[in-house]
């Protein structure tokens, strides 16, 4: 196994902010793609979350880069598929451990789904297609300075979403993010570290959610929840499409 640790790849250049460590999903730990090691072992290892590439965020709403990361400005356009999935029952809740979220980077935890082809998500890219869906936002608490990504400022934390319990069972995509508010008073500003992972969802359910938006598409620089001054005592709406509920 050859592993070689990065010089000084461009996103460890600048401060560090982070990506989804490893996820708990039906009493297994997945590690998820790992930015500064997966690139360096040959064979990669075989993961069930999409690449992302480092720890920085991506800031223009209207990229590819914006559905599970990327670097386009790199020439690395989006992301790409993983090869495995992770067998899930419809109604659990699945935990996501992020690398520990530096305390200014205050925003909401946002996650989305998006049904794949019947045969999986490992070769299925959605473009800018209208395929998804929200099963959890969170947002800031009234005017306080407690946001969704507030619990990921301590160790041992985790982002949780639960797989609607309706869903009709197969293969699905999740598109999990934090939107760091920091710098967001003026567009670009606002900073989003999105990710995917892949999942085979089993039980009875039949639901297909309606009213699916694309990534990139979903959002725009003028939304309330993108344009924003979080240093102000006032209320958030988290962008994008209301949650789906079975
Ligand atoms: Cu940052």
């Amino acid at each position: 196994m050859k592993y070689l640790l990065p010089t000084l790849g461009f996103a460890a250049a600048v401060a560090a902010h982070g990506y989804v460590d490893n996820a708990t999903i039906a009493n297994k730990v997945y590690t998820f793609y790992q930015p500064y090691q997966d690139p360096y072992i040959s064979p990669a290892p075989q993961r069930i979350s999409r690449p992302v590439q480092g720890n920085g965020p991506v800031t223009d709403v209207t990229i590819a880069d914006v559905q599970c990361g990327g670097y386009s400005e790199g020439g690395i356009v989006g992301s790409s598929p993983a090869a495995l999935h992770a067998e899930v029952a419809a109604g659990s809740e699945i935990s996501l451990r992020w690398t520990l979220w530096p305390d200014s980077h205050v925003g909401p935890l946002v996650t989305y789904m998006a049904r794949c082809p019947d045969a999986g998500c490992n070769n299925y890219l959605p473009g800018s297609s209208a395929v998804w869906f929200k099963v959890k936002e969170e947002g800031r608490t009234g005017t306080s300075d407690t946001w969704g990504d507030s619990k990921l400022m301590k160790a041992g934390s985790a982002a949780t979403y639960t797989v609607p319990s309706c869903l009709k069972p197969g293969y699905y995509l999740v598109r999990h993010e934090i939107i760091a508010l920091h710098s967001a008073y003026a567009y670009p500003g606002a900073q989003f570290y999105p990710g995917c992972h892949q999942l085979k969802v089993t039980g009875s359910g039949s639901s297909t959610p309606s009213g699916l938006v694309g990534f990139p598409g979903a959002y725009k620089g003028s939304d309330a929840g993108i344009t924003y001054d979080s240093y102000k005592a006032q209320t958030y709406t988290v962008p994008g499409p209301s949650v789906f509920k079975c």
